[in-house]
């Protein structure tokens, strides 16, 4: 049982976030990491450094172009998000202007481009792929603390904090059935998308109603996936004011349809911003029932847990200590 991280992931601190009429300060920073860290640490628990993986990995779920534009930065650029975006049907992007390729490959101003990106978002996937080169090497638990987040993400678009799907490329190198088990509070359209027409990877996720919470555009009860894929994507949304209890019947569903499924290798998005106080979102878990997480999962012998969000900077350290107790418990 190894706990990885990048220390690349540094790289990457925005200031802001355009939100409507208001800017707001990124939730979505290197403190996060830092204060897990530091939690498991005050425990005695160490933490890995992820050896960084090889481009062939990214090129297994992204597109060459949209990895390339990622690559591409220019380094003069301090902090910038698109504005203008690109829908099916219009002009192509041009392959010169960097704001035309911008909001071709970015679907909202969520994500800002800054000049460590790259090094970041490459650092975010070499975490999650060090957690299933453990699993595949006989270990039963794997966490990686990915930032960047990823699920997102999908072949040649970025959104929602996320460039490249972290947990989707991790499961891509999986020779086995593999379910992602989203428990972010957002749902993981990124993830979604990669896997909707396939068999092999089931994805099935808990999140705010999509009706009313972001990303707006997915994660309806009703996309099931497509041809062979038919049946295993499953969305369960849930009220953005769910209770704990209501989260944890869910839960207890989401986890039926994993054993139904019978898969080698589980591995959870893991968001904590269901957690009460989380400042972007929330619902009503408590810092404690991290740990009935935990418990829960146990049920799964090949587990990787890979971070997505939560963005509580008080409180993140805790709920992941409390779900590793639970897992190891
Ligand atoms: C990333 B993860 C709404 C702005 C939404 C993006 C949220 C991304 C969440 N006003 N901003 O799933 O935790
Ligand atoms: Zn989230």
């Amino acid at each position: 049982m190894s706990i990885y991280y990048h220390p690349t992931h540094e790289k990457y601190r925005p200031k802001f976030e355009f939100s409507g009429f208001n800017n707001r300060v990124y939730p979505e920073q290197p403190n996060r990491i830092d204060n897990i860290i530091s939690a498991f640490l005050v425990e005695g628990i160490p933490i890995k450094e992820a050896e960084l993986c090889n481009m062939e990995m990214i090129k297994s779920i992204h597109s060459d172009d949209y990895i390339e534009f990622i690559r591409n930065i220019p380094e003069d650029i301090a902090e910038i998000a698109p504005t203008v975006f690109y829908r099916k049907g219009r002009s192509d992007p041009s392959s010169s202007n960097f704001f035309s390729k911008m909001g071709y490959y970015l679907f909202d101003p969520s994500t800002p481009l800054t000049s460590g990106v790259w090094e970041a978002a490459v650092g975010s996937v070499s975490t999650a792929l060090a957690c299933v080169d453990e699993l595949q090497k006989g270990e039963n638990l794997a966490v990686g603390l990915c930032r960047p987040p990823g699920h997102h993400a999908s072949e040649s678009l970025g959104g929602g904090y996320c460039f490249f799907n972290n947990i989707a490329i991790a499961a891509g190198q999986l020779d086995k059935d593999a379910t992602i088990l989203d428990l972010d509070y957002h749902h993981g359209n990124g993830t979604q998308e990669i896997f909707y027409t396939t068999d092999q990877v089931q994805y099935v996720s808990i999140h705010a109603d999509t009706r009313s919470n972001y990303p707006f555009y997915w994660g309806r009860a009703d996309e099931r996936g497509e041809g062979r894929g038919d049946g295993y994507n499953i969305n369960l949304p849930i009220s953005s004011t769910s209770s704990e209890s209501t989260y944890d019947d869910m839960l207890d569903t989401a986890i039926e349809h994993v054993k139904q499924y019978n898969p080698e290798y589980v591995l959870v998005s893991m968001g904590f911003d269901c957690y009460v106080d989380d400042p972007i979102a929330g619902m009503g878990l408590s810092s404690d029932y991290y740990r009935t997480i935990g418990e829960k999962l146990q049920d799964f012998s090949k587990l990787g847990i890979i971070l997505e969000g939560g963005y509580n900077l008080d409180a993140i350290g805790k709920c992941f200590l409390n779900l590793y107790q639970g897992l190891t418990g």
